[in-house]
């Protein structure tokens, strides 16, 4: 097969093609490499979780050694993944609620939104009147902190959920408590010889990942927008071709944006543009991967360099000075990509250490110095680029991104008859799929998956869904996906969209796939539906809104799934999650969870069927929602 099918990115497979004269190895080599995966692996039924093990069930071996049959032993390494996807995304909010508690007027990390920390004050009753900014955000902040590990109590987000989905929540008992105590229940849960009974396997996850999208997740995406400002609309570009041959690239990877907001500093500092005058480049040209990338794009415009599956093609440009890495989804093959040309890549967080990498410690407390350290490493390395092993790809598109809920809000405004209607509110929203001009909203988000073609299923089905007037927001890597094919575009609503979205689009002047962001910021879009839901009297599971993640692979695409059906959103996958060897797992994740929470799993592998199956399954809940309003 030719690796180069295996992504429908044309850089990438330019990249690809350089990579081999190169002598470099990519994921896309290692892929074909490996003749198959483990069916066992594939289907979730083999267990590790003792030392007696692995145990592996097949038909003929149908129980571990303690016993465990195949449904306790999927459910077991499923609620491992929901666990530490949970934990990944919560102990970023968690470094950023540190973050905030360090902030200071003139320290490296200023309140840049205070009337989003003001209401967030007010809401957990901290006293805001006569006071310094910066003592209500050390409150704010020690609160949140709280949130990881308080004893009693449920998480404090619960209540930005609509009244009728936090009954559900309640009814099911699955109201998450402290975000740690979640994770350290499943670890514990587990273990050998505890649960084992799927049904509760289930439960625990689903409750689990809550404490994900609204707790963690939420209060990520909160605190930085209180710390680093919350986006608003911005034109940018995206693709590899957003390197310059004249300028220091610094490609930005990772995924908390306390570095990366530094570094964007550190970018303009005058004494270091002076130093890359010196070196004999033109400035220093930043440019973002993952969700990192999303961060920095999101509150600056900051080009977006490409996705999860880009990272080791960024190196093979030859065009990097450095690579600079916090934490998540940085492949560890990145030291021996950076080998091959004359690129640092470097490592700062004692949570992310990765061998061969270059280690220079980021600290909240030293951020700036920290921040102009790496750069200067990047600029002093320039001079050390191998001309003739530079090639830059020559695609790229325009996009605009930024939208938070407060951005999508002041865009709907301006279709708002200020005679008859408040501003500031979803209500144009609601009209227009009330009215069925838009037939419903799709959030398209996560990863690449190298199970599939690169980037092939979100787009395809980015492109079905707005054809049939489904508005569709993404976050992620599905989200830079986008923009490098050009949805992101204002002009993509008269090439691709059906003609209510387009009309839509115009009037508002929005693209018709909207960028919300990073992971984290999938709690903007559950406070979108959310306020939906509310602005209707509705409970979110009655809303034509669904969650689909086509490429997803990592950890916490699993809690994001989970947390988003047992918020009363379908979720649809592209990729089959390692629970088929339990048909009771299947069962539930794709059927009975329906009735206690009002959504399920649908998954199907190719992108055009499930494509078709949701445009079908929007259409249904019209229906109902039709006799709702
Ligand atoms: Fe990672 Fe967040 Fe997935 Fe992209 S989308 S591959 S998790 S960077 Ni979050
Ligand atoms: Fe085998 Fe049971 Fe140990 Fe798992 S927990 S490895 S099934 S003995």
């Amino acid at each position: 097969m030719d690796k180069k099918m295996l992504t429908i990115d044309l850089n990438s497979r330019v990249l690809l093609d350089k990579a081999e004269k190169d002598g470099v190895e990519t994921m896309y080599d290692r892929k074909l490499g490996f003749k198959s995966q483990c069916g066992f692996g594939l289907q979730g039924n083999c267990c590790r979780i003792c030392g007696m093990g692995p145990c592996r069930i097949s038909p003929k071996t149908p129980r571990g050694l303690c016993g465990a049959d195949e449904h306790v032993i999927v459910g077991r390494n499923f609620a491992r993944m929901v666990a530490g996807g949970t934990a990944a995304h919560s102990d970023h909010a968690r470094d950023i609620a540190h973050t905030l508690a360090l902030s200071s007027r003139d320290g490296n990390y200023k309140i840049r939104d205070e009337a989003k920390l003001i209401a967030l004050a007010k809401d957990w009753d901290v006293e805001t009147e006569d006071r310094d900014i910066y003592d209500i955000a050390h409150e704010v902040a020690d609160i949140a902190l709280m949130e990881f590990g308080k004893p009693h109590g449920v998480s404090r987000f619960l209540k930005y959920a609509p009244k009728k989905r936090q009954e559900v929540w309640k009814q099911y008992a699955i109201e998450p408590r402290a975000i740690d105590r979640e994770i350290a229940t499943i670890m514990h849960s587990t273990h050998i010889g505890c649960t084992a009974d799927i049904d509760s396997l289930i439960h625990l996850s689903l409750r689990t990942s809550l404490a994900d999208g609204w707790c963690g997740s939420m209060m990520g995406t909160r605190l930085s927008d209180i710390l680093f400002g919350t986006p608003t609309p911005r034109r940018t570009e995206a693709n590899l071709a957003v390197l310059e041959e004249s300028k220091v690239n610094i490609l930005l990877h990772g995924h908390e944006p306390s570095l990366s907001e530094m570094i964007v500093l550190a970018a303009e500092d005058p004494e270091l543009l002076e130093l890359a005058k010196e070196v004999g480049a033109d400035g220093i040209n930043l440019a973002g991967m993952c969700c990192t990338g999303n961060e920095v794009t999101m509150r600056h415009g900051v080009k977006i360099a490409g996705d999860f599956h880009q990272q080791e093609l960024a190196l093979v440009t030859g065009a990097v000075e450095a690579m600079i890495v916090d934490v998540q989804c940085i492949f560890p093959a990145l030291a021996k990509v950076a080998d091959c040309y004359h690129t640092k890549f470097v490592t700062t967080s004692p949570k992310a250490k990765i061998t061969g990498s270059t280690y220079i410690e980021f600290t909240e407390e030293n951020a700036y110095e920290d921040a102009k350290k790496i750069v200067k490493e990047a600029v002093l390395n320039f001079k050390n680029r191998n001309k003739e092993k530079v090639l830059i790809p020559e695609l790229k598109s325009a996009a605009t991104v930024g939208f938070s809920v407060e951005a999508v809000i002041n865009k709907l405004d301006n279709v708002v008859n200020s005679q008859i209607d408040p501003a500031g509110t979803v209500k144009p929203l609601v009209d227009c799929l009330k009215s069925g001009v838009l037939r419903g909203a799709a959030a398209v988000v996560g990863c690449n998956n190298a199970k599939g073609v690169s980037n092939e299923a979100h787009v395809t089905i980015m492109k079905e869904l707005i054809k049939n007037d489904i508005i569709v927001v993404s976050t992620g890597c599905g989200a830079q996906a986008a923009a490098k094919f050009g949805l992101m575009d204002e002009d993509a609503a008269q090439k691709y969209a059906g003609k209510g979205l387009a009309t839509v689009c115009q009037l508002v002047g929005i693209p018709p796939v909207l960028h919300m962001g990073s992971c984290v910021d999938i709690s903007r879009i559950l406070e979108t539906v959310a306020a939906v839901a509310n602005y209707l009297d509705m409970d979110m599971c009655d809303i034509p809104a669904v969650g689909i993640a086509p490429e997803w692979m990592s950890e916490k695409a699993v809690a994001i799934g989970c947390y988003v059906v047992a918020s009363g959103i379908d979720t649809y996958l592209g990729i089959m999650p390692p629970v088929t060897g339990s048909s009771r797992a299947v069962e539930i994740l794709c059927g009975e969870l329906e009735e206690k929470v009002g959504a399920k799993f649908t998954v199907n592998e190719n992108c055009h069927e499930l494509a078709a199956t949701i445009i079908s399954d929007i259409e249904k809940k019209r229906v109902h929602f039709e006799k709702l309003v």
